[in-house]
This record gives C-alpha cells, structure tokens and sequence, in this order.
C-alpha cells in the first residue's frame, strides 16, 4: 500500500507525495476520526489538512489551494482563510482500508460546515472527491465547479449516472 494517493505541490518548500500508509502513520492528534459526526451521511476517517500544510510548508503566507480530481477532471481552488486551514480534512480510511470510489475515495477533501453550492468560494461542491492533488498557487487555480444551479443539477446527474 505504499502507491501515491495523493501529492502536494506548487508554491511549498517540500513538495510531497503520500500513500495511504504515510497517511494512516501520521500521529493520532491530527487524525480525525469518523467524519459522520460532522456529516452524517458521509463515512471514513482523515487527517487534518493543517498537518499536511506542515510539512510541505507553503512558501507565502496567502495562497490559493487548488483541489484536483484527475478521475472525472474536476477542481476546486479556495483561497487559505482560517476556516479552510483550521478545518479541512482529508478523508482517507474506511474501517482501515482506503476509502473506496463510492465514497469519493481514495482520497476526499472535507469541510466540516460549508455553504451551499455555488453560494460562495468554500461551498459544499469544494468537497473534492477522488482527490490527487493539491496545488498551491498564489492566484487562484483551475476551478470546475458550477456556476449555476443549472449547470449545478446537471453535475449531480452526471454523477448519478456513473
Ligand atoms: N471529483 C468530484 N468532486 C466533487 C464533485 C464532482 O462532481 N466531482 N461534486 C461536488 C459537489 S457539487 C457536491 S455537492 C459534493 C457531493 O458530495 P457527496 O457525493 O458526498 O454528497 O461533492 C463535490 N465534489
Ligand atoms: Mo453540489
């Protein structure tokens, strides 16, 4: 299990890549543990994004991080505010195994209390599913979300119909 599930890159001073070992190893403080009691219908276990953001050390104080989803080309770029650093988490595990594909895995990005969709740069669909890589620029990155509640539904029923 030592394959690459996620890597971070771009304007840090140690880029990174980690594999789902090098997830579950780091230490319990950073672990988050059921994600349920946040949003009770999504399962599995992070880790702080925080702790991630750590060791690659951003190399500028305000930045954007841009989530990739090479699976189905989607991608999500949200500005470095408090609520993003002091929240974020990335879903990793299911009962100790990587988080499968139906539950966005293997990696997701998760923030615990969003706005709704296309309300706001740090809304629900900025919960990035089958998460690869994270990308920090200091201009806002690629960004595929909805604009719209059109363009907003049509996603949701694509994504029914994989
Ligand atoms: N890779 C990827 N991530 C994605 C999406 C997507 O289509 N692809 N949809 C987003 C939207 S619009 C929402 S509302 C949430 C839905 O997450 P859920 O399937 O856990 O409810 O995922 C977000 N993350
Ligand atoms: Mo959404």
């Amino acid at each position: 299990m030592s394959e690459t599930v996620l890597k971070i890159d771009g304007l840090v001073r140690f880029p990174a890549s980690f594999s789902f070992a090098d997830l579950a190893a780091l230490p319990s403080d950073v672990q988050v543990r059921d994600i349920s009691r946040f949003t009770p219908k999504r399962h599995g276990d992070g880790v702080l994004l925080s702790a991630l953001l750590a060791q690659v050390e951003p190399s500028l104080d305000n930045y954007w991080l841009t989530f990739h989803a090479a699976l189905d080309d989607f991608a999500a770029s949200i500005p470095s505010d408090p609520k993003v650093l002091e929240t974020g988490i990335v879903v990793y595990a299911h009962n100790g195994q990587p988080l499968s594909t139906v539950r966005g895995g293997p990696v997701r990005f998760l923030i615990p209390d969003p706005a709704v969709c296309h309300t706001a740069e740090l809304d629900d669909c900025a919960n990035v599913k089958f998460l690869d890589r994270i990308e920090i620029t200091a201009e806002r990155g690629r960004d595929t979300r909805p604009e719209d509640e059109a363009e907003h539904e049509e996603l949701h029923r694509r994504e029914q119909s994989h």
